[in-house]
């Protein structure tokens, strides 16, 4: 006789990595008592990683703002008025003076991110297959996030030794145009599948507390689980409201919804590292544990995230100590 927790047979889902989830299935673990889905995505966490170990990531913007796209959410979209500083594409050497600072402070993936609505092949793009290349000769996991990109271009990162690439599905399908109109689903899930191909790490998530429903939420998770291979990384973003976009006056998500993600997506990709990403700024220690306890195991560190505040180093090393958790070493999953 299988157990079950909230109608779901507890055998078949804690063993085993499943890329057939139906959304009713995942809605009935989304609308679980909370207790019911900690305790579970806490097991099955424990049964596929180590739970102390958490991925500390940190984050530069190399070229900042003055983006085409109209994502409402971006404080990066040349059409709202933020108080954004537009920068052209950083110098290398700035860029890996950054790298060797966040490897000092614990971190052992660095993440550059370019408001580009897809890379060119140009001088810029150059420039930063030198920094992918600096970056991971100091020992760090490389991670880009530019944009829209093509196979060739995907390959060219590869053999410059990135190691992953992060590109957000945001939401779900059917809430996709109401929050972005200058690309579809489509272009996001073909240049996910490019990076897939060209043997890179796959990063994709979303965000939450754009306006939309809890089944929105249940349709990106849904996508994303039900890819052909589950994303090695999936961030889950809570809204950073910033003025003069779009969604500047959204309400903050409760503590519960992101509770909510994060269980639900350990639970359904459990080898897969959750990333509790932008919002940290707005939640309590308390708060932040319960994500863990959820099954999160990466934070972006450091005190800005590309635009916006995110809690100091300090603050981040005082949280691992409190609650028992470990920087996880770079290259692990290898
Ligand atoms: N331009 C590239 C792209 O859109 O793929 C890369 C950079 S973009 C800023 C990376 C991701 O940051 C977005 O996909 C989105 O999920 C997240 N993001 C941007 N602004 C945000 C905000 N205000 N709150 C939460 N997440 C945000
Ligand atoms: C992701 O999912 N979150 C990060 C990273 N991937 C690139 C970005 C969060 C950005 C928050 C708004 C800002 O700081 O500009
Ligand atoms: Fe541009 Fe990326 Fe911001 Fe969209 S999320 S406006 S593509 S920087």
């Amino acid at each position: 006789m299988t157990s079950t927790i909230a109608n779901i047979p507890t055998q078949q889902t804690a063993t085993q990595i499943r890329n057939d989830w139906t959304r009713e299935e995942i809605a009935n673990i989304y609308y679980s008592p909370v207790f019911d889905l900690l305790y579970r995505a806490a097991t099955v966490h424990r049964q596929f990683n180590d739970a102390q170990e958490v991925q500390v990531c940190t984050l530069l913007s190399v070229k900042t703002g003055g983006c085409p796209e109209d994502c409402a959410y971006c404080p990066q979209a040349a059409r709202y008025h933020t108080n954004v500083k537009v920068h052209k594409l950083l110098e290398v050497k700035e860029v890996l003076e950054k790298a060797s600072e966040a490897q000092a402070a614990g971190s052992t993936r660095f993440c550059m991110g370019a408001a580009w609505r897809e890379v060119r092949d140009n001088k810029d793009f150059d420039k930063v297959l030198e920094m992918v290349q600096g970056v991971n000769q100091m020992g760090m996991e490389v991670c880009c996030t530019l944009g829209m990109l093509s196979a060739e271009q995907a390959q060219k990162l590869k053999e410059a030794g990135l190691y992953a690439y992060n590109h957000n599905l945001d939401t779900s399908e059917e809430y996709y145009d109401q929050v972005i109109t200058t690309r579809n689903y489509g272009n996001r899930l073909d240049t996910l599948e490019n990076v897939r191909k060209a043997k890179i790490s796959v990063c994709s998530g979303g965000i939450i507390g754009m306006g939309e429903t809890e089944g929105d939420r249940i349709g990106m998770l849904h996508t994303l689980a039900t890819l052909p291979a589950h994303p090695e990384s999936v961030p889950v973003n809570a809204l950073v409201p910033v003025e003069g976009t779009p969604l500047e006056s959204q309400e903050k998500v409760s503590v519960w919804e992101m509770v909510r993600m994060i269980a639900t997506a350990r639970i359904i990709m459990p080898k897969t590292m959750v990333r509790l990403s932008a919002g940290r700024v707005r939640m309590t220690t308390e708060e932040q544990a319960l994500c863990f306890m959820a099954g999160a195991n990466s934070i972006f560190a450091g005190d800005k995230l590309l635009t916006t505040p995110n809690p100091e180093v300090d603050a981040d090393k005082q949280l691992f100590e409190l609650l028992g958790l470990k920087p996880r070493k770079a290259f692990k999953g290898e």
